[in-house]
């Protein structure tokens, strides 16, 4: 009898002791929280009407800015991105967000494939698609200018938000050589990463 009391005391002490533990390591990861709550406040703007509001500058493989995308959190959800551009080759070019906010010229490989946190398919006319980064073709002027507005229906601009573009890894706005023919895995027969621009920096 005396033995199973000493024995329910050290089990005791033992499970005070790992609750004590894991309300040290909820601390620790609630200050890793505000740290990123004030970075956020460094990233993203809030416009007059109080939406949330990223200012992208999309770079060529030379390093020169050619284009810059304005992104903004829609009251019904999803992020819209305008795009307005120049220097660029004329005709039908993909347009995507891509998983890694790197945009290493002249190439661009840095930014890796596109942002796809629910696991699709690549493409609107695929029927495991579309990827949440695949966005619709923009079309440049014969003078190299472009002005598009694409809607993002599937990501967020909120830090704790599902599919959000603050992740660690960061994402990045990335305009390809060719169009996106929406179905051919995994980007589209694209061709190559003409311009790229960090999500957020
Ligand atoms: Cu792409």
């Amino acid at each position: 009898m005396h033995k199973y009391g000493r024995g329910l005391f050290i089990i005791m002490i033992a499970i005070i002791s790992l609750s004590a533990c894991t309300q040290t390591n909820n601390n620790e990861s609630k200050s890793t929280d505000d740290q990123a709550d004030v970075e956020s406040q460094e990233t993203v703007e809030t416009n007059a009407s109080g939406v949330e509001e990223v200012l992208v500058t999309l770079m060529n493989a030379d390093g020169k800015t050619v284009a810059t995308a304005t992104l903004t959190e829609k009251a019904e959800g999803g992020v819209g991105i305008i795009l307005e551009g120049e220097d660029l080759p004329p005709g039908e070019l993909a347009f995507h967000i891509h998983e890694s906010g790197q945009c290493v010229p002249p190439d661009f490989e840095t930014a890796g494939g596109h942002y796809n946190p629910t696991g699709s398919k690549h493409g609107f006319k695929h029927p495991e698609g579309p990827h949440a980064g695949d966005l619709k073709n923009i079309t440049v002027n014969e003078d190299g200018t472009v002005y598009a507005e694409v809607e993002a229906p599937m990501v967020t601009l909120k830090r704790d938000g599902e599919n959000t573009l603050f992740t660690k890894e960061g994402t990045s706005l990335i305009i390809h050589a060719g169009p996106d023919d929406y179905i051919s895995q995994p980007s589209g027969d694209a061709g190559d990463r003409i311009a790229c621009g960090v999500i957020g920096e």
